[in-house]
């Protein structure tokens, strides 16, 4: 596995995230921030979505930047002629294939599908821009259907196809499986885009990696910063990249500012995550049916046995807080995830005494990446139960003290024995420590 170029979505799938309001300005910074780190492509919401999402695409794309400007828009006339006049390099356009959105989303059938899809990328190409066709839902769709759509549009001379796993239901295997099929069908790129409601999105992007980007031919992988997007999101721009550190870091390192990928997702957590009072969401949601629906709070919402098979019945927007509280009465804003892959505020902490001991001799015994490629470092934990005397040897160093390995071994039971008792914080750990070297120092005079 080797090349891959990477689809960044922040700012359209990510816009779709609960929380997301990104105004102009914060979008033109977060534009620049992933152009700095090195992405391939930058995706816009569609210019058709409002106004002003119209104007920040064009303003993005008087950036100037050196990744290639993308907007992701319906495959449909109407908006790919808005979206060539906006400046961007190329379009994104999609359509659901699956019974379940053909039939509950635009009814439309293959004929018509393919068809458009022909039309579309026809004008998009005619005005010399790069044009990727994607099949929403496409793990549920009709193989056959999927392969004809994909091979008459590559036919026409497209620029990528994509797949993509709208709900989240693909496995790694099945990943491999239709991505290996697709290579043998189309001549054209392959991207593809993988939700995370059961966790396999950066599996899934790797597998297709694993599968696409045989024979010199590249894979586009979409990501998110934070894997924000609908519902939980998507592949995670830092999880990919720890991925695709272990699995080749000389073209990782060689492609992208990894010592940048932090400030970028802090960027993003803080920007414009602003939650809307309740009731204004409620507002927003609309039913699609006219008229704004009554929704009502009701706690057997909570309640998982109890089936909800009525539309009307649903909730449409609503967010609790771990006590239950609706989400205009906590702070719903989006924090980095304790286990987030190199950043999350423990990722490069060790704790365990044998962990700590070996780290101490040679950090690449439990540390597959290494902190200082992203500009960060590791910790040694030793203020636990669970540490060991070459960890407190260590702190012990660090703190500018003196003792024999049979002193720190001693003083080690002195930390352990009180972080048997309660939580230790560094200060309780040193203090430990410090007086335990005075009683030292006093017993000599
Ligand atoms: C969505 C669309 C999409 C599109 C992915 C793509 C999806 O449902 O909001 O263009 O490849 O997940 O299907 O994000
Ligand atoms: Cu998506």
């Amino acid at each position: 596995v080797s090349r891959f170029k990477i689809i960044e979505s922040t700012l359209r799938e990510g816009e779709q995230f609960a929380n997301a309001f990104f105004d102009t300005e914060t979008k033109i910074q977060i534009a620049k921030a992933l152009d700095d780190f090195g992405v391939d492509y930058i995706e816009l919401t569609s210019p058709a979505a409002s106004e002003q999402s119209r104007k920040d695409c064009e303003a993005i794309c008087k950036l100037g930047l050196k990744a290639k400007i993308l907007t992701h828009v319906r495959c449909h006339m109407d908006d790919a002629r808005m979206a060539v006049e906006t400046g961007v390099d190329g379009l994104d356009v999609v359509i659901g294939t699956s019974s379940y959105l053909r039939e509950h989303s635009h009814g439309k059938d293959m004929t018509y599908i393919i068809n458009t899809a022909i039309e579309v990328i026809e004008f998009v190409k005619s005005k010399g821009l790069e044009i990727r066709f994607s099949s929403e839902d496409s793990f549920r769709s009709n193989l056959v259907d999927l392969l004809s759509v994909y091979s008459a549009v590559d036919k026409v001379g497209v620029t990528r196809v994509g797949i993509a796993d709208t709900v989240g239901c693909a496995s790694p295997r099945q990943v491999y499986d239709l991505v290996r099929t697709l290579r043998g069908v189309v001549n054209c790129d392959i991207e593809t885009h993988f939700h995370d409601d059961t966790s396999c999105a950066v599996a899934n992007a790797y597998c297709a990696l694993e599968a696409g980007a045989t024979h010199g031919m590249s894979l586009g992988l979409d990501t998110s910063v934070l894997g924000i997007g609908e519902r939980n999101g998507i592949t995670t721009l830092g999880g990919l990249m720890a991925r695709m550190m272990v699995a080749d870091r000389d073209y990782v390192m060689s492609k992208y500012k990894l010592h940048k990928l932090k400030d970028l997702e802090n960027l993003v957590a803080d920007a414009g995550m602003s939650p809307l009072p309740l009731s204004s969401a409620l507002v927003l949601a609309g039913t699609g049916r006219g008229g704004i629906l009554q929704a009502t709070l009701r706690p057997t919402i909570l309640n998982p046995s109890i089936p909800q098979t009525d539309p009307s019945s649903f909730p449409l927007f609503y967010h609790v807080d771990q006590f239950g509280k609706p989400a205009n009465e906590c702070a719903v804003q989006i924090n980095i995830p304790f286990n987030n892959p190199i950043t999350g505020f423990c990722a490069f902490t060790h704790k365990a005494g044998i962990h700590a001991k070996a780290i101490l001799n040679n950090p690449t015994t439990y540390e597959i990446l290494k902190p200082e490629d992203y500009g960060l470092s590791r910790y040694v934990h030793f203020a636990s139960r669970l540490t060991g005397w070459n960890a407190i040897k260590s702190r012990v160093e660090q703190l500018g003290l003196t003792m024999t390995d049979a002193q720190v071994k001693l003083c080690t039971q002195k930390v352990k024995a009180m972080a048997d008792v309660r939580p230790l914080a560094i200060d309780d750990a040193d203090s430990v420590i410090r007086t335990f070297h005075l009683n030292l120092t006093a017993d000599h005079e």
